[in-house]
């Protein structure tokens, strides 16, 4: 199939892309771009051209998959110029999302009209990247350095009417003329010939604009590579002439690409668009409708629960045993509304129009028609069997009964009902209306159906959901638990919790492990370690954490944990009384305290995840290595330029990772050590894990 094609009409020339399903700007594009011009060029009878494209969007970049590969001719950089060098003006028709390469395409064409649902933007540095054919160096040009600079740093697009307020565009149009619109300004242009943005000066700006910009990022950027970059190409076009300014973006644009951490984020965008081929689902599946949704549980998950589902636009009934918990649960939920309406994010029509979709009782019988139930008491198997038998007797047939618990055992939770075809794990992650991920995890008996139209659900509450199977702490947190291990252990062995903390923040975490417990509530896995009877039988397993929660420190909620929190702050201070306890422990399990490198620190709570993901793989937890990438950099702000502990690993090599988990066994005990078969296996083959998915 031709991916390019040309037609006239009207003495215009209509250069089609049409490469489904975003018209990626593939070397078999880029080629037929090339000949398309060429053809256009030397045509008597065409005196302008339009560049539109089929299907569902304008082209949304360079073909990402491409960049694992030295790159083909013809470069893009080359067609954009011989498509700017045309002496018929050439305009851009744009609808859907003109994206990256994309839209450098239309920068280089000299006039651009787009559709008024469209959206435009450069979101490169969502890649690791910059945008590499000339967009740093056209956009200052044409709308101003700040205003560019802005768009590249975020990577966030702007829709047609910023854009024409910009002058990014020229003219918007209704979603269905956009063809015949571009042909009529093409032909209004043929007088003026071509507007080259190359031949456009910067305009002026503040000299103390990128410094500002830098120290203005430098938080949400820490660790990155490409926003620096960007910086430097767009403040190079204010300093150099255009052909110099473009080779320099070029040069840092091919370092950017050939970065372990581009390498990260462009696996992190493809695992997110694997999670939803599911083995034994199908487009085919049915998916159930949804329109009202009952929560169960008005507590910290509750609340944020219901608030997601009303923004999401769902009818939601939300119940409580406690008239206390419900009243302090429907305050939680307009509190987030309010604070929506106070940072702009929503209107104070919506705020009452979502208020209204909300009811609340502490009686079961008026959640009988829901279509889905989602489930969020304590964690405690006895009472959530208890409620799934109530929900079993009082629910309509069809309804589907969901659990949010973070460990417990699903099938045990669907054998409290009749239908255990309709039961299913959906764990949402705190807070539950801003992370990102939901995972969904399938019992024995779960059906098709159920887990199709929960992955439907997750796409309407804008989460990414990931199927996975059922075990003790489903993906998540079953590796949790052995990265919190190697945590918990190298603070009897010498580290300070700040010290562990400050390794796995400086190599990218998030927050460090006892921050983190701090955060989520020491008290909640203190619960939950007490209800399980297979713990290791090992004094020192989570030894800490036991004792400070036995001297009520449950973390921020109670002022003090592994570390305090003056006044109600979430800012953690090291507390000496937590060394002495942590320093006395050690003593009465003679273990000899030592100093410990940060490279061990990280080693080991990140090799222990990566084991624990093999074993994972192993059982058929997940259906792929990529598929816990999503898992931790979503949920568990494992640091997304690494890609996930699987992809970290593969860039490690497999036979390093092996060799030091055998080291680690050998000087610490096979218990918690010992190397998971499936990672002998690859590293024997001199395979990797992403091997392991494409089989
Ligand atoms: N290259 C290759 N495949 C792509 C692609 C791309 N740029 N964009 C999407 N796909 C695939 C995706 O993997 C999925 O495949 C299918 O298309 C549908 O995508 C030189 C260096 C456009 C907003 O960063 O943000 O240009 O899973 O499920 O939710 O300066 O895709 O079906 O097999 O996401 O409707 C810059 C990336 C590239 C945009 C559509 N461009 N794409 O979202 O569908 S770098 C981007 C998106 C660049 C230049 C530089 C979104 C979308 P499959 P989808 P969607
Ligand atoms: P929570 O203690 O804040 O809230 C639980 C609520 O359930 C309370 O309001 C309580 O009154 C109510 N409740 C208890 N028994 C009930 C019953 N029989 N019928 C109706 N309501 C009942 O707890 P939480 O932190 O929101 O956790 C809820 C669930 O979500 C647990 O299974 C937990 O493991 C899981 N979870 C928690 C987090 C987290 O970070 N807190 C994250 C993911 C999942």
């Amino acid at each position: 199939m031709t991916q390019v094609s040309i037609e006239r009409r009207d003495g215009v020339a209509i250069v089609t892309i049409d490469n489904p399903p975003v018209n990626a700007l593939s070397q078999a594009v880029r080629e037929g771009l090339e000949r398309s011009f060429e053809e256009a060029a030397t045509d008597d009878t065409v005196n302008a051209i339009v560049l539109i494209c089929a299907g569902r969007t304008f082209i949304a970049g360079a073909d990402i998959r491409e960049f694992g590969r030295p790159i083909v001719p013809p470069h893009l950089p080359d067609v954009i110029a011989q498509i700017e060098a045309s002496e018929k003006p050439v305009v851009a028709a744009m609808h859907g999302t003109a994206l990256g390469g994309g839209l450098e395409v239309a920068l280089g064409c000299h006039y651009r009209v787009a559709v008024l649902s469209a959206a435009l933007g450069l979101p490169e540095v969502n890649l690791g990247l910059l945008p590499g054919a000339s967009g740093t160096q056209r956009l200052p040009r044409l709308i101003g350095v700040e205003r560019a600079l802005n768009m590249m740093l975020s990577g966030k697009p702007v829709n047609a009417a910023l854009a024409l307020e910009y002058g990014l565009i020229d003219k918007i149009c209704d979603d269905n003329k956009l063809l015949d619109t571009a042909i009529e300004f093409a032909v209004s242009k043929v007088a003026d010939g071509p507007r080259r943005i190359r031949d456009m000066s910067v305009p002026d700006v503040d000299g103390n604009l990128f410094d500002e910009t830098r120290k203005a990022i430098a938080r949400k950027t820490r660790g990155l590579i490409s926003p620096e970059k960007i910086i430097q190409c767009v403040e190079s076009s204010t300093q150099v002439g255009f052909d110099e300014g473009c080779k320099f973006e070029r040069e840092v644009f091919l370092e950017c690409k050939s970065s372990a951490q581009s390498d990260g984020l462009r696996h992190a965008f493809f695992a997110e668009r694997a999670v939803s081929k599911v083995p034994g689902i199908g487009k085919d599946t049915t998916v159930r409708d949804l329109s009202s949704i009952a929560v169960l549980g008005a507590g910290t998950m509750g609340a944020g629960i219901a608030y997601n589902c009303l923004t999401s636009g769902f009818n939601v009934h939300l119940l409580d045993n406690d008239d206390t918990g419900l009243e302090r649960g429907a305050t939680t939920i307009r509190k987030l509304f309010e604070g929506g309406v106070a940072r702009g994010k929503i209107s104070a029509e919506k705020l009452a129009e979502g208020l209204g979709r909300l009811n609340t009782s502490t009686n079961y019988d008026d959640i009988a028609d829901a279509d889905l139930v989602i489930e969020a008491v304590f964690e405690n198997l006895a009472i959530k069997k208890e409620v799934f038998e109530k929900l079993d007797a009082v629910c309509k047939d069809g309804a589907i009964l969901a659990t949010n618990t973070s460990t417990l055992d699903i099938d045990a939770i669907a054998g409290a009902t009749r239908r255990p075809h309709d039961v299913i794990g959906l764990h949402f992650f705190s807070p539950a209306h801003i992370m990102r991920l939901l995972e969904i995890v399938r019992g024995a008996e779960t059906s098709g159906e159920v887990i199709a139209t929960s992955l439907a659900l997750a796409k309407r509450l804008q989460k990414i959901g990931v199927v996975v199977g059922n075990c003790f702490g489903f993906v998540g947190n079953r590796m949790l638990y052995s990265y919190g291990r190697e945590n918990q252990f190298l603070l009897l062995e010498g580290a300070a919790p700040e010290q562990i903390d400050q390794a796995l923040y400086d190599w990218g975490m998030a927050m460090g492990p006892n921050a983190v417990g701090d955060l989520a509530g020491l008290d909640v896995g203190y619960k939950v370690r007490q209800e399980r009877t297979d713990l290791p039988d090992d004094p020192r397993f989570y030894r800490v954490a036991d004792l400070l929660v036995e001297q009520g420190r449950f973390g921020q909620k109670t002022g003090k944990g592994m570390y305090l929190y003056a006044d109600g702050s979430r800012n953690p201070t090291p507390d000496p009384e937590v060394q002495t306890l942590i320093n006395e422990a050690s003593g009465k399990l003679g273990i000899e305290r030592r100093e410990i490198e940060p490279r061990e620190i990280i080693e080991r709570c990140i090799y222990g995840l990566i084991s624990e993901g093999a074993r994972i793989l192993e059982d058929g937890i997940a259906a792929r290595s990529s598929d816990i990438d999503v898992i931790w950099t979503n949920g568990y702000g494992f640091p997304r330029h690494r890609g996930g502990p699987m992809h970290y690993a593969d860039t490690v090599g497999l036979a390093a990772v092996y060799e030091k988990i055998c080291e680690f066994r050998d000087r610490f005990g096979a218990e918690f050590w010992e190397p998971p078969e499936l990672l002998k296996d690859l590293a024997d083959k001199g395979q990797n894990f992403s091997d392991f998915d494409k089989g």
